[in-house]
């Protein structure tokens, strides 16, 4: 292949790194609105009265919104597709606030210190009600969070629950009798939070024929259409939806969040508006990784080979449930498919707690259940004396193999039947073992204060979600053989922009140069779902594949006709005759717009799969731990990845490079905390402390290189996949190293030392 697989320049290289004004805030409106929102101080209240006078007095007020000023019509902010499986129970404003932090009016004002200066003006009577901060308790003895009537799809209001399910495949009981060792554990897993560099940001304005334009930081352009158009009652063909360059989403941004408070204050006024959240709002208001409280009890024969599973999910969603359902279902998925297993049972439940939103979070659900399953195994391995990695290996699935918990756990219904077509996890733990020289490192005499030791964990994920992720391609070509590649797909900095360019010029043949790619905009780019479940480079790759080939026959027919040929074929831009007689693309073109047949090339096409084909991942990592302060140092991670055929390396390797970061954060110092009353403690990066360049281990990147035969050419996921094993192996590593166990994220020094402490 000539462009797949191999280095390409970034198509928004250029822009990118001349700062040039590319990102939402880069543009800026005359008369433009400043908005800021009044957040609860409270974590569950009824607003009694809300009383805006004073604040509307103070001039440059334009315009303050309470929830008296919006119908009640419930909807979720989960971009996802339609009909979305999360519970509608949230309204743009509400009369009872559910968590510190929860909108409770938004002011517009003629600049931000205007409008900040009139959130301490606004009065509001709040009658307290009882906060709910934890998950466990939520259920136990419920002051109900969602009491209303209104909401939609919420499983049992009266029991706090958002979501629930329960599946059993084979039979769990009789698993367990048959099984030579059971183990069991209880795990659990912080709040957590995306991150991205940009915050959220939207601008709003009519355009000149009076429709409503949002220019806005999402992931997800038309699932912003479709729910902005139902919540303000305007028709989806008066919303144009652009999504300028983005600087990170990681799942954040797969959600409606100020989108539709903005567009409302520019229907009211008739002006330009504009919403940002602060870095302060990013960590409470804006959305999270799921909390998660996981029991799982496995049941393995005398080889160590899976015999039965029995996991329990409690997911706490905060104060309302975007992704509640959906995010547990992929925690199940992921941790009941990584090995085979004849009999598995799970039972979830999503719980409402007086606590911030959680959301999408790049893993989807997969690093809190693979968390659970890799250190399990690990003690499982210690426990029957088996090396973890010869225990993986033996519970490995393979090519053919079928994912029966795929069919039962889809997204929020039934799911479809995926079988294997590829996998490298074999050549991944393989590949990590022998470049760590594992066998060594693990047999290292601990001696001194300070321990240093190693592990390991595998990890798996999916491509996509199936039968409903869906993305569609518009391609043209223009006199100088250069092509137009209009996506809806998101690139959200992720450079899938590149990696759609690499698949068209592939298949047409071209340069990579000679296509231009835009995206995304509503009025302009054909329908995708957008940039989530690592769906991009497979679904709208996909499409841009089938487009790509269509426009290559018509090129191809348009110059066999110009020859006066019926045999010809395609070389170096040229369709050639049996003569040697040739004609350049770049004549085609012209030839076919001004001269013959009076035709555009181009072409269109949709796609979608019901195939999800998993990547796979194994993580080593090397860990020192100080056994008198107990701080653990990560040394080394090597993370290998089966993501099929890589499009782009060294974007492959920034996915990586990347999410072991994030990974590391939420294995050693990532968390939200909160004070007795639910309210934020840790709002900056100073308190919530993410990984630096500084805190950086070396880290060792490689690719198995593998063929997935559903993917456009080869292709499997590679955004999501390196996010998960690295915690677990974290976990493994630090046992080996000083034989204490942990089963609770972020490991924190004091863990390190009670463990040390109970084994002397
Ligand atoms: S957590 Mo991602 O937006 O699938």
């Amino acid at each position: 292949m000539k462009y797949i697989g191999k280095k390409t320049h970034r198509l928004d290289g250029f822009a990118l790194s001349r700062g040039r004004p590319v990102f939402t805030d880069d543009l800026h409106l005359p008369h433009m609105l400043y908005l800021k929102v009044l957040r609860s101080p409270h974590a569950h209240a009824r607003i009694k009265s809300i009383d805006t006078t004073a604040a509307a007095n103070i001039d440059g007020i334009v315009s303050i919104l309470t929830w008296k000023d919006f119908p009640r019509h419930y909807f979720t902010s989960a971009g996802q597709g339609y009909p979305e499986p999360s519970p509608r129970d949230m309204l743009i404003l509400d009369q009872t606030v559910r968590f510190v932090g929860d909108r409770v009016a938004v002011i517009a004002a003629e600049s931000l210190e205007i409008a900040q200066a009139a959130l301490e003006r606004i009065q509001v009577e709040y009658e307290l009600l009882p906060a709910i901060l934890d998950p466990k308790a939520s259920i136990a003895n419920p002051t109900v969070i969602h009491p209303e009537t209104g909401p939609v799809d919420i499983y049992a209001a009266d029991r706090n629950i958002a979501a629930y399910f329960q599946s059993e495949l084979g039979d769990v009981d009789r698993g367990f009798k048959e099984s030579a060792l059971i183990l069991e554990g209880e795990y659990s897993t912080p709040y957590v939070q995306q991150a991205h560099l940009e915050p959220h940001i939207t601008l709003t304005w009519l355009d000149a024929n009076g429709r409503l334009v949002i220019r806005s930081s999402t992931q997800v352009p038309f699932h912003v259409r479709r729910i902005v158009s139902e919540l303000l009652v305007i028709p989806v063909g008066q919303i144009q939806v652009i999504k300028p360059r983005i600087g990170g989403g990681f799942g954040g941004k797969q959600e409606i969040l100020n989108e539709e408070l903005c567009a409302a204050v520019t229907l009211k006024t008739g002006r330009p508006a504009r919403i940002e959240m602060t870095r302060e709002e990013e960590f409470y208001a804006a959305r999270s990784r799921h909390p998660e409280i996981i029991k799982l009890k496995i049941g393995v024969d005398a080889e160590g080979l899976f015999r039965a599973v029995d996991l329990n999910i409690l997911e706490n969603c905060g104060a309302y449930a975007p992704h509640a359902l959906t995010v547990m279902s992929v925690t199940a998925q992921k941790a009941l498919s990584l090995y085979r297993c004849p009999n598995i049972r799970v039972e979830a439940q999503a719980v409402y707690t007086n606590l911030p939103i959680a959301g999408a979070y790049r893993g989807y659900g997969t690093p809190q259940g693979i968390f659970a399953l890799e250190v399990l195994m690990d003690e499982i391995a210690n426990e029957l004396n088996i090396d973890p990695i010869d225990l993986r290996l033996r519970n490995c699935q393979e090519v053919g193999d079928e994912i029966p918990i795929a069919k039962v756990l889809g997204e929020g219904s039934e799911g479809f039947p995926i079988v294997l077509h590829s996998t490298g996890l074999k050549d991944c733990l393989e590949e990590g073992r022998r470049s760590v020289q594992w066998q060594e490192a693990r047999q290292e005499v601990k001696t001194g204060p300070i321990r240093r030791g190693i592990g390991v964990a595998a990890a798996g994920h999916g491509t996509g979600i199936p039968g409903i992720d869906m993305g569609s391609a518009f391609l043209k070509m223009n006199e100088d053989a250069s092509f137009n590649l209009l996506v809806g797909a998101t690139d959200l900095g992720t450079g899938s922009d590149t990696a759609l360019a690499q698949i068209a010029a592939e298949v047409l043949e071209v340069p990579v140069e000679k296509i231009v790619v835009y995206s995304s905009d509503t009025d302009f780019t054909p329908f995708d779902t957008g940039a989530y479940a690592s769906s991009t480079t497979y679904i709208s790759g996909g499409a841009v594949k089938k487009a790509a080939e269509k426009v290559k026959e018509q090129i191809f027919s348009q110059g066999k006709k110009l020859l006066g040929v019926d045999q010809a074929v395609i070389r170096d831009g040229f369709v050639e005759a049996d003569s040697g007689e040739r004609i350049s693309y770049a004549e085609i073109c012209t030839r076919s717009m001004y001269t013959d047949d009076q035709m555009q090339i181009m072409a269109t096409a949709s796609h979608m799969s019901y195939d999800s084909p998993p990547p796979f991942n194994a993580t080593f990592a090397e860990v020192s731990v100080d056994t008198e302060t107990g701080l653990v140092q990560v040394e080394r991670i090597v993370s290998v990845t089966d993501a099929g055929q890589i499009i782009n390396p060294p974007m492959a390797e920034g996915q990586v490079e990347g999410a072991i970061p994030q990974a590391l954060g939420m294995a050693l110092c990532e968390h939200m905390i909160f004070d007795e009353q639910g309210a934020p403690i840790n709002t900056d990066f100073t308190g919530y402390h993410i990984y630096t360049a500084a805190d950086m281990p070396e880290i060792v990147v490689k690719f198995h290189e593998g063929h997935e035969p559903t993917g456009p050419y080869g292709a499997k996921a590679v955004a999501e996949i390196p996010i998960s094993a690295p915690a677990p192996a974290v976990v493994n590593a630090i046992y080996n190293a000083c034989g204490v166990r942990i089963r609770k994220l972020p490991i924190q020094p004091e863990d390190i030392l009670r463990g040390l402490a109970q084994l002397s």
